[in-house]
């Protein structure tokens, strides 16, 4: 009995394990470090996610998709984060709103 009861925690934490890593896979990280993004070019796959991450010490930044004919978006604080899900195909570029020549791309296949 004393046995099951442990294999059933075990096969919980295994379930539990599984789950967080999925997740994990799902999203792909840009960090915005010295007036660059890195990656600065990412493939990801239809429906997957991105998430950028300011770790500059002072400077903010944006993550503009200008392309998509959209507002300039509010700046990134160092620690801000921004996340966008990708639904369809396609090549998305983008800039900094402060900085034009920070730019990168995001495939979506
Ligand atoms: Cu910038």
């Amino acid at each position: 009995m004393k046995s099951l009861a442990i294999s059933g925690v075990a096969a919980l934490l295994l379930l539990v394990a599984g789950t967080a890593t999925a997740e994990t896979s799902k999203v792909t990280e840009v960090t915005i470090y010295k007036f660059q993004f890195d990656p600065r070019e990412v493939t990801i796959p239809v429906g997957g996610k991105v998430r950028w991450v300011n770790r500059e010490k002072r400077q903010y930044h944006s993550v503009w998709f200008e392309k998509l004919g959209e507002p300039e978006p509010d700046y990134l604080f160092p620690g801000d984060v921004y996340e966008r899900t990708f639904d369809k195909a396609g090549d998305f570029p983008y800039r900094c709103g402060p900085h034009p020549e920070m730019t990168g791309i995001v495939h979506v296949r």
